[in-house]
């Protein structure tokens, strides 16, 4: 069974912000066939985007995983439910986003699922934490 190093963002800006994050790491390092290789720090962030709302906590976590991107998403899914996470307005407030922002070195087009997350391009800190992550897995 061959395993793909996968980097997830963590994103939170409602209620327990650190919390969330925690509770996103502890359950991706419990999901089957895989595990938390390395996290990035914990940044506060200004939101992106044009709804107006508080600022963010991000962390980049990098995992080891042979779940398929699908299966991976479907647990993402559920990981954000169970902290209340609602979905309402793109781009809106919530309690906990976790984005697949690279799998692998695939490239994923399907309507639910593009990777590379189209957003890492315009994402600054994404770039950065990735960048931390990388030099950890590397020595
Ligand atoms: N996520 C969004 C919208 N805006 N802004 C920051 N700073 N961090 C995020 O993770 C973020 C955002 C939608 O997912
Ligand atoms: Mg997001
Ligand atoms: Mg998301």
């Amino acid at each position: 069974m061959t395993s793909e190093r996968v980097y997830i963002a963590l994103g939170s800006n409602v209620g327990d912000r650190a919390a969330h994050l925690a509770h996103a790491r502890a359950r991706l390092n419990a999901l089957p066939r895989t595990r938390v290789i390395a996290t990035s720090r914990v940044e506060e962030t200004t939101p992106i985007g044009p709804v107006a709302q508080g600022p963010y906590l991000n962390q980049m976590v990098l995992v080891e995983t042979s779940l398929s991107p699908e299966e991976l998403l479907a647990q993402c899914r559920k990981i954000e439910a169970e902290r209340g996470r609602e979905r309402r307005e793109r781009w809106g407030p919530r309690t906990l986003d976790l984005d697949i922002v690279r799998y692998g070195s695939r490239t994923i087009r399907e309507p639910n699922l593009t990777i590379p997350h189209p957003e890492l391009p315009h994402r600054d800190f994404w770039r950065r934490e990735i960048a931390e992550l990388e030099a950890v897995s590397l020595a």
